[in-house]
């Protein structure tokens, strides 16, 4: 572990391109005067101070099981089950979809905006203040430390410190150094936009050898192959292990993820105890997410461009702090929701104009949910429509629907689409999800008038794993 600076000095890891060094090669005299810090905060007003502070954690590629605490006995994450264990989980939370590969950008972009991804691209009217810029305008000293590219870089701007650190151990040095800074100034917002656990599944040598690839289980819905083609089957991040999936060659990936995993947890720790110390930890809120999920094996997949359950859209949604009770609840929430949510948690009004909805009345136990359904969406080759029993998964440029009974089959083993009692169902849930798309604004064709072959083969020479 790396000492934290006394001082507010941002750091880069080594991987940092020279020539993006300038930015941070300012005196630091004058990089504290350019962000505004140090005497002229300590004028903020008395009831500014008394807000909470915000901690929101954004892993990358973290999937809804991605925490010990979360379901995955295979895991150490001793500092996040803390949180996980006195907090909310929303157990059936989604990214929305994407409209390209990167799932991540459009992710981000509706997350920090509050809009769907038919709502042009996520970013709404373009006119609507931003989650950053809410909380800025609301007194919190704002900083975001983490990921750059793949990221909507224009939205973090209203960011008081906006930094795009390359590892857990930089952004929580950053974070912390923040709050060391400002502590008592002004309420914060700190978000830790990690890397991890994106490949190539960084962590420092330590964390690797506490999984070894022979004990890790496989998913109970393990493939080899994909049964057919679902539109992206050899994009990047399938390619990230040879086909066919064998218990080796994903095994191996499946500990490096977790290795990852423990690595930001222990930095996740780190930032903890810096507002333990200054005094900050009892009123802060903290929100756990991940900005998509990742199949790991299951269905033979193990990209981030599918609409399965435990697959690409999928997230990790834990709030835990004053105010927020212990518990859990199935109601459908999108990532969306959190920027309204946390308005409503803070007593600010939340914008006009975006389509998140507040989950604070979950929260506070008096709705059961906030909608009925869950959309998702995956370029125009895949859509599903979710409710709490029954999910419909549709890919329009092969006329093929799979209808899963998710109170049975959580896993969605055993597709019902073809089942002769279940036509109706089937007619149902397409009607639905047209329905959805007609809320949204979605014109994606459910149907193709010159469908294509739904076989499909892996690539005759195994991809290179990523490294
Ligand atoms: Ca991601």
């Amino acid at each position: 572990m790396s000492t934290s600076p006394t001082a507010f000095s941002p750091e880069l890891s080594p991987a940092v391109p020279r020539r993006r060094r300038w930015v941070f090669a300012l005196p630091l005299g004058l990089l504290v005067a350019a962000l505004g810090l140090g005497a002229a905060g300590a004028a903020e007003a008395p009831a500014a101070r008394r807000k909470p502070n915000v901690l929101f954690l954004l892993a990358d590629d973290l999937r809804p099981d991605g925490i010990r605490a979360l379901g995955n006995p295979q895991l150490k994450t001793p500092h996040l089950d803390q949180v996980v264990e006195r907090g909310f989980v929303f157990r059936h939370a989604y990214t929305f979809g994407a409209h390209i590969g990167s799932v991540c950008l459009p992710s981000r972009t509706m997350l920090y905006t509050g809009c769907h991804l038919f709502h042009n691209l996520g970013y709404g009217n373009g006119k609507t203040t931003t989650f950053p810029q809410a909380m800025k305008e609301a007194g919190y000293a704002t900083i975001r430390s983490g990921k750059f590219g793949a990221n909507p870089n224009d939205l973090c701007k209203p960011f008081d410190v906006n930094l795009n650190g390359y590892n857990s151990e930089v952004n929580a040095n950053n974070i912390i150094a923040f709050i060391k800074e400002r502590a008592g100034q002004a309420p914060l917002f700190l978000h830790m936009a990690s890397n991890e656990p994106h490949d190539p599944q960084f962590a420092t040598p330590e964390y690797y050898p506490l999984y070894r690839a022979q004990d890790l289980a496989l998913p109970v819905n393990f493939l080899p192959l994909h049964p057919f083609d679902n539109g992206e089957m050899v994009i990047r991040d399938e390619a990230t292990v040879p086909w066919p999936r064998t218990r080796e060659n994903l095994t191996a990936k499946l500990a490096r993820y977790y290795a990852s995993i423990s690595y930001w947890d222990a930095h996740v720790g780190r930032i903890i105890q810096a507002l333990k110390e200054a005094g900050e930890f009892e009123r802060t809120i903290i929100i756990i997410a991940g900005d998509n999920g990742l199949s790991l094996g299951e269905q033979g997949l193990v990209g981030k461009q599918n609409v399965y359950e435990n697959g690409g859209m999928q997230v990790p949604l834990v709030i835990a702090g004053p105010g927020i009770p212990q518990g859990h609840s199935e109601a459908f929430a999108y990532l969306m929701d959190l920027y309204p949510t946390v308005c409503d948690l803070l007593g600010m009004a939340a914008p006009q104009g975006i389509d998140g909805k507040s989950l604070a009345p979950v929260l506070a136990g008096k709705a059961a949910q906030v909608r009925p359904y869950a959309f998702t969406c995956y370029t125009d080759v895949q859509r599903s429509i979710r409710d709490q029993r029954w999910k419909l998964i549709r890919y329009p440029k092969i006329n093929r629907s799979q209808l899963f009974d998710l109170a049975a089959d959580p896993h969605e083993m055993k597709d019902l689409a073809a089942a002769a009692d279940q036509a109706p169902k089937v007619g149902e849930m397409l009607a639905r999800l047209a329905q959805a798309q007609q809320e949204y604004g979605d014109t994606c064709p459910l149907t193709s008038p010159n469908p294509a072959s739904a076989a499909w083969t892996p690539p005759p020479v195994a991809a290179e794993p990523a490294k």
